[in-house]
């Protein structure tokens, strides 16, 4: 049986919450991270010693890191759609995953944090500014990706639109004023179309 350790609002647990939703296997979640504690305590931390969400634990077998979780479910899916068995879109989708986590989301933090879990006299503002104009940045690109293609790694739906998908959802509803970007907008929109999309990435932003 699958378990995973994880609060709803965190975007690293959505992509786990989410593939595992796409992929239909029973499993068991727990909350933990920040309100709801757990990942201090010496059993969560033999499992992941870095005291994050999420974890994933099957029948002994442990695993932290988000992006490797869901490649993990995904692999488990023989059929190589999720995780593709070509290996060029592979690598295209795990790209994607990649930037989602080194340049899109490292972009978007200060102004999530600054703008939804700090109070108002104790905003950044000049921090949230340059998260904003770093996010659109990285916006402009993946719209520009987006412009002609269905999913981030072509015509069907992979990890790589699970991982940036969270990512984005996150970034287009936070409180700032955003470009226009289509290819984005109706991208999200079609990840919102799908049941599991629906279910995990809720709105508000919390
Ligand atoms: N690279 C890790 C990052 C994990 C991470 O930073 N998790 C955050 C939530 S998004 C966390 O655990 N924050 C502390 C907490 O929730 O108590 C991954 O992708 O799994």
């Amino acid at each position: 049986m699958l378990k995973l350790w994880g609060r709803t609002n965190s975007i690293n647990v959505q992509k786990v919450h989410w593939c595992l939703e796409e992929l239909g296997l029973p499993y068991e979640r727990v909350d933990a991270g920040r309100q709801f504690g757990i990942v201090d305590t010496p059993e969560y931390r033999r499992m992941n010693p870095n005291g994050l969400v999420p974890t994933l634990e099957e029948d002994g077998f442990v695993l932290w890191e988000s992006n490797a979780i869901v490649r993990y479910l995904a692999a488990k899916r023989a059929d190589g759609s999720l995780w593709p068995s070509d290996p060029r879109i592979r690598a295209d989708a795990d790209r994607w995953m990649d930037w989602q986590c080194t340049t899109f989301t490292p972009a978007t933090g200060p102004a999530f944090h600054g703008l939804i879990r700090t109070p108002p006299e104790s905003r950044d503002k000049a921090a949230i500014a340059q998260s904003v104009a770093k996010s659109e940045a990285s916006a402009a690109i993946l719209d520009a990706h987006l412009s002609g293609r269905r999913f981030v790694a072509g015509d069907a739906f992979t990890v790589g639109d699970i991982a940036v998908g969270a990512a984005a959802h996150r970034w287009l509803n936070l409180p700032v004023a955003r470009e226009k970007r289509p290819n984005i907008e109706r991208w999200h929109a079609e990840l919102l179309a799908r049941p599991a999309g629906a279910k995990v990435l809720v709105t508000p932003i919390t």
